[in-house]
């Protein structure tokens, strides 16, 4: 009873930012993602009938406390879906995530884990089952399931059997890049989930936010279908400053930037003035992610890199879907 698993985290366009339910993580908005080459896990889960808890090791380091909860609480629920009764198993993750690029590797690594822990017990899932069970590890992760342009449709149910993934256009759709901008200073952060929280209970600004989504998914979709790199770049920038004035509605205010994270802002918008197209997007933290299209490259690296307090950039491509290994 192992299996082994290979997710690739991913970088919404358009945010997921808020839920309507906290216990099952029903989002309040669709999002959207591309998933990412350059960013993965792979977990092997392997259940044995002599355990007497589940083992979480990650990148070869026994795992305890809130981490190994995260995990032991997720194989519980994957129990219960799989009929499992006290099955323990071990769980051995090896993240290709550079946690200082400020990539949630929660997305990729519940991915992984979801994948592997239905595998290892033989539960057949649909690639939307398979959603469905990994968003209730981490919202986002539900998401890396597919390869490619992804949409998390919020669904409307309370029960969430209508809130998953599903994808929109494949891998080989379209060679866009992503920079992933790493910057020295790393402050104490507010997670997302702590901060979507915050933002959903007391911003004035969240009605506003909830209200751009559906042009802004519509816009989106259009540009990605078309390959249009300006229309797609400008709406994703555009709504990850409208996630990131959210927050500066909420009370206590509070924001992920930097001065570090807006001079990296600033310096893609100068791209922009040289004619070279790039655009920004931000998650639950200081780094930046920065779009272009493969023939600016070495232009767009090079001027990252220029760019004072940036430590490091490391590029990707347009990522697979799940793999069983
Ligand atoms: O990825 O509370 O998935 O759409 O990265 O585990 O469901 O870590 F910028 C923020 C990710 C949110 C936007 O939230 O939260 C996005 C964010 P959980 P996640």
């Amino acid at each position: 009873m192992k299996a082994t698993a290979k997710a690739h985290t991913n970088i919404a366009l358009i945010k997921y930012w808020g839920k309507r339910n906290d216990a099952l993580i029903l989002p309040t908005n669709n999002s959207l993602s591309v998933t990412l080459d350059g960013f993965y896990t792979e977990t092997t889960v392997e259940y044995d009938k002599a355990l007497t808890k589940d083992e979480f090791i990650l990148d070869g380091q026994e795992i305890t406390g809130v981490a190994y909860e995260r995990v032991t609480e997720y194989l519980n629920l994957i129990r219960k879906y799989g009929q499992l009764g006290n099955l323990f198993a071990r769980v051995n993750s090896t993240n290709a995530v550079p946690t200082a690029a400020g990539f949630a590797s929660s997305a990729s690594g519940f991915a992984a884990l979801a994948a592997a822990a239905t595998k290892a017990a033989k539960i057949e899932v649909s690639d939307v089952e398979l959603s469905k069970l990994t968003r209730q590890g981490s919202g986002s992760a539900c998401r890396s399931i597919y390869g490619g342009f992804v949409e998390w449709e919020k669904g409307n149910k309370e029960d969430g059997s209508d809130s998953y993934a599903v994808a929109i256009e494949p891998q080989e759709h379209w060679d866009i890049r992503v920079a992933a901008v790493v910057l020295n200073e790393t402050e104490k952060e507010i997670s997302s989930r702590v901060g979507m929280k915050r933002t959903v209970e007391t911003s004035e600004f969240y009605d506003g936010w909830l209200s751009g989504i559906p042009a802004d998914l519509t816009e989106i979709k259009a540009g990605i279908k078309e390959k249009d790199f300006n229309r797609v770049g400008a709406v994703a920038e555009a709504n990850c400053l409208k996630m990131h004035a959210t927050t500066l509605g909420a009370k206590p205010p509070f924001t992920y930037w930097t001065d570090a994270t807006m001079r990296v802002m600033q310096t893609v918008q100068n791209l922009r003035k040289k004619d070279i197209p790039a655009y920004f997007t931000i998650d639950a933290g200081p780094n930046v992610k920065v779009l272009y299209q493969p023939e600016n490259e070495a232009i767009v690296e090079q001027t990252l890199r220029e760019t004072t307090d940036v430590s490091d950039v490391i590029l990707s491509r347009v990522g697979a879907g799940i793999s069983y290994l």
